[in-house]
């Protein structure tokens, strides 16, 4: 397979797939509008973090495989992999797709193949790329083959997933899917599953909205266990113990780039249909508010006023250095809302990148009345409570990603969210 291939966007997904043609001797060329990142490739400097993923960058460029600049060359195959956000009224922007694809325009010759990574709401290839896709003059099926492959990734763990996971590769026409199916080939050993491309869009975003609901789920019962008396996590646990049955967790919301945003896309499409989708997103975005009004109430029940608090954790999810949707910084928006003082610590967050941040955790520990855990990192999980220095004796824990026993030993009156026992 000697194909070139020009994959325009290189965020947390253009890059790896980029990377990873280059590692099994494509020659490809990553296209990028902002010329820092196009920079930072071309000196081998990462601008995301990801486990991997510097070896696999400096083999890539160093073999001479891999070149990035901010505009398309002529190639063989052109991934797009561009970010598909949604508006301030939670409706699609659609806008970087429809400019990516414009930009391949004026490059696509007869046979070549054009892949959309992007997820994005079922009709997109067929509304927004196709229309774009027909300036070439080609015809659109037969000389200029497209289809959308939708990458199912996780943060943290891509490489191992884009191997082996298996893939959903949609094509407007028969031999579009194929040809996707034979280029994904090169690296990936899951199964490629061949279909249309409306409905592999739709897979998409079911299987991020699947996640969203069960989680809104969660939250609700995690609101309910409060009145109740019940440790919800203890709950969940014994009802996961059926075959059948797996119920997601709570938390202080739900980020992230994907399952925060794209069941917009069905509720936008689907209006009055998309209830459950609809009032699934509200429950979790009703999360930050309802951790911080809890953060208040375990300062008021021990008579603490104007308190600063510590919110630990700005990352989205656990060992990763995302901030995209983080419900953590909705939290401390909350809490500032309430008139309380927030410092920030996260391990994996570079400096700058909040307001709140304090230059370490000790710095943190040192001010607070209350340490709010928003983020399950593994730092979190490996403190030893004997040995911290902190001013309060106060933990909140929305993650149940700390070992209470140790904690309570160690002096701290223990707050876990989802259960009312303190
Ligand atoms: N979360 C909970 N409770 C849970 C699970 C997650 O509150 O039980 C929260 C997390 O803390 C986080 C958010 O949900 O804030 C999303 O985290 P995640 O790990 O579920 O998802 P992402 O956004 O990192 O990655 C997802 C993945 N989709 C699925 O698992 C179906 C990934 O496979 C996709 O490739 C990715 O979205 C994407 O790009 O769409």
């Amino acid at each position: 397979m000697t194909k070139s291939i020009c994959v325009v966007g290189l965020g947390y997904i253009g890059l790896p797939t980029a990377v990873m043609f280059a590692n099994h001797g494509v020659k490809v060329h990553g296209v990028d509008v902002n010329p820092a990142a196009v920079k930072s490739i071309q000196d081998k400097q990462l601008h995301i973090e990801e486990n991997g993923l510097q070896e696999r960058l400096n083999k890539a460029v160093d073999e001479g495989f891999l070149t990035a600049s901010t505009t398309p060359v002529a190639s063989d195959v052109y991934i797009v992999a561009v970010p598909s956000p949604i508006n301030p009224d939670n409706t699609a922007n659609l806008e970087y797709v429809r400019q990516a694809t414009a930009s391949i325009v004026p490059f696509v010759k007869k046979g070549d193949l054009v892949i959309l990574e992007s997820t994005v709401p079922p009709k997109t290839v067929e509304n927004v790329m196709l229309p774009e896709l027909v300036k070439s003059g080609l015809e659109i099926g037969t000389e200029l083959f497209v289809a959308h492959s939708p990458e199912r990734v996780i943060p943290g763990r891509i490489f191992e997933e884009l191997v082996n996971n298996d893939r959903i590769v949609g094509g407007i026409s028969q031999k579009s899917a194929e040809l996707t199916k034979e280029l994904y080939e090169i690296f990936v050993q899951g199964t490629i599953h061949l279909t249309d491309a409306t409905t592999a869009e739709l897979v998409k975003v079911m299987e991020n909205t699947y996640r969203d609901v069960n989680i809104a789920f969660a939250n609700e019962l995690a609101k309910m266990a409060e009145k109740l008396d019940v440790n919800i996590w203890e709950a969940i646990k014994f009802a996961n113990y059926h075959p059948r049955v797996n119920v997601h967790f709570p938390g202080p919301g739900v980020g992230g780039h994907c399952i925060a945003v794209d069941p917009w896309f069905l509720v936008e499409l689907g209006g009055e249909q998309a209830q459950i989708i609809h009032l699934s997103r509200n429950t979790n975005d009703s999360m930050p508010s309802f951790t911080a009004q809890k953060t208040q109430a375990i300062l008021n029940k021990n008579g603490i006023a104007g308190a600063t608090v510590a919110a630990l954790g700005l990352a989205f999810k656990g060992n990763v250095d995302d901030m995209r949707e983080s419900p953590s910084t909705i939290v401390i928006d909350e809490l500032e809302k309430l008139g309380l003082t927030v410092v920030s610590h996260d391990p994996h967050i570079k400096q700058n990148k909040h307001k709140t941040q304090t230059q370490s955790m000790k710095e943190a520990l040192e001010q607070a009345d209350i340490l709010v855990f928003l983020t399950d990192h593994k730092e979190f999980k490996e403190l030893d409570p004997s040995t911290l220095n902190a001013k309060s004796k106060i933990v909140f824990d929305t993650k149940n990603c700390l070992n209470r026993e140790a904690w309570e030993k160690a002096g701290f009156q223990f707050h876990l969210l989802g259960d009312a026992k303190n």
